[in-house]
């Protein structure tokens, strides 16, 4: 028992946050682009402009992803690059550029997995009310037609949306990311809902213009909720706990079941229906028929999570964490239980076959003055969560794991101050130095986990 034979052992990343190229190649503006040129909006004003200059290096980052024995990598596409208004013209250097990166990785027996909408939204369609606007579920649709038409000749996996909790909660609700707006709930609502329907949308596209059977899936995230014994009764209070709406309006959008309940069961989740009726858009049926077209794959970016009980009045209460509790350098708790709960709760509920889109920690590297970069922190992080995802790949239908990330990058409103690669990038001069952990990570692909 253990990973299953094909397991897809990867990496992921995302285009802002590595490709740099921002000018000069064809590619529009989207949000990101206008929202990090205004100072204070990223620690130390920094930008995308240039990131891991991955668009001119994507050869050597290859060769490095195959050194390490990557099976997959999980990248994303920026729609602006392909389509830079969001629609209509075609930015053929955007294609050009994206078919050599698939065939360099398919030539080097990696898998691609791609992304469609890692938070670029083109600032064309921003302007036009972007996911307020019900047109952009026709113009995700065209978005993702186009990719089919000219990817899936040699790409069978996608993922449709990236973490709608994030880009519409830390985008439109808190504004701590682009385009850095505190909007009303009634908005956010409606831009959910539209964000649902733009990805049913694009799972009827991929599938009608792909040019072989593919695999669809979705990417959300979310804090997860593991029991603090095994327990039946602390388990139901972790399970209750995990699909439950956040207390606080204010950060509703921090939620798993509002935005996986409708893509997979094909109706919102009752409690919220009630407790968010006044700020909730007009919800018809052929609007859930949209967003509940089927899927193959449900992914789930996985980085921490909650400890709880069952208190005494029958309702989960969360466990304090005591004093000095690991955490990393981005104060994220350290809980490698959420990589067994996790999956397993969702594979529960949803009945799909799971792939972890996204897990991983950032820690204070440095060049030591071997010119190596030791992390022992990452190692100890890593080999923590996949022991306890090694417990869920012996129950559950588990497809693959995507470290976050294959190379330090820029962090959205972190900028480079934090770094998550298992290559560390010296951001003076482009230098790739694979960090220990990226040798770790090679033997425990090798070993296909047997060695966790
Ligand atoms: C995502 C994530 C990544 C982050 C990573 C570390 O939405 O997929 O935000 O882009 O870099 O989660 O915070």
């Amino acid at each position: 028992m253990g990973f299953r034979e094909d397991f897809a052992w990867g990496t992921a990343t995302s285009s802002y946050q590595i490709e740099g190229a921002v000018k000069g190649e064809g590619k529009g503006e989207h949000i990101w682009d206008v929202y990090t040129k205004e100072p204070g909006h990223v620690f130390e004003d920094h930008t995308g402009e240039t990131a891991c200059d991955h668009y001119h290096r994507y050869p050597e980052d290859v060769k490095i992803m195959k050194e390490m024995g990557l099976k997959a990598y999980r990248f994303s596409i920026d729609w602006t690059r392909v389509l830079p208004d969001g629609y209509g013209r075609v930015n053929e250097k955007g294609i050009a550029f994206y078919n050599a990166l698939i065939d360099e990785l398919l030539d080097n027996g990696i898998e691609p997995y791609i992304t469609l909408y890692h938070w670029e939204l083109p600032y064309e369609i921003y302007k036009q009310g972007g996911w307020m606007n019900p047109k952009i579920v026709e113009w995700f649709g065209e978005y993702a037609k186009l990719v089919a038409e000219r990817f899936s000749d040699r790409v069978t996996h996608y993922f449709t949306v990236n973490e709608p909790q994030c880009f519409v909660g830390l985008g439109f609700l808190r504004g701590e990311h682009a385009p850095g707006l505190k909007s009303p709930l009634r908005d956010t609502f409606e831009m959910a809902h539209n964000v649902m329907k733009a990805h049913g949308q694009a799972v009827r596209m991929l599938r009608q213009y792909g040019r072989q059977p593919l695999v669809i899936g979705y990417a959300p995230t979310c804090g997860m909720v593991y029991p603090e014994t095994e327990k039946p009764e602390d388990i139901e209070a972790a399970r209750q706990a995990m699909f439950a709406l956040q207390p606080d309006n204010s950060n509703w959008t921090w939620n798993v079941s509002w935005w996986s309940d409708p893509v997979l069961l094909g109706h919102y989740p009752e409690e919220g229906l009630k407790r968010y009726e006044p700020y909730l858009p007009k919800i018809t049926e052929e609007d859930m028929k949209l967003i509940s077209e089927p899927i193959d794959v449900y992914g789930q970016n996985i980085y921490n999570g909650r400890c709880v009980r069952m208190g005494a009045d029958g309702k989960p209460e969360d466990v304090k964490r005591y004093a000095g509790f690991p955490k990393t350098a981005i104060n994220w708790p350290v809980t490698p239980e959420v990589l067994y709960w996790g999956p397993k709760f969702l594979y529960e509920r949803y009945q799909k076959p799971i792939y972890i889109t996204e897990n991983g920690i950032s820690c204070h590297d440095v060049i030591s003055l071997d010119g190596k970069v030791h992390d022992p922190n990452r190692m100890d992080f890593l080999a923590r969560y996949l022991h306890e995802l090694k417990r869920a790949a012996s129950e559950i239908d588990l497809r693959g794991y995507f470290q976050w990330s294959l190379m330090d990058n820029f962090e959205w409103a972190e900028g480079y101050a934090q770094r998550f690669g298992l290559v560390y990038v010296d951001f003076r001069n482009q230098q790739r130095i694979l960090k220990d952990s990226a040798y770790w990570y090679r033997d425990v692909i090798r070993e296909n986990g047997n060695n966790l």
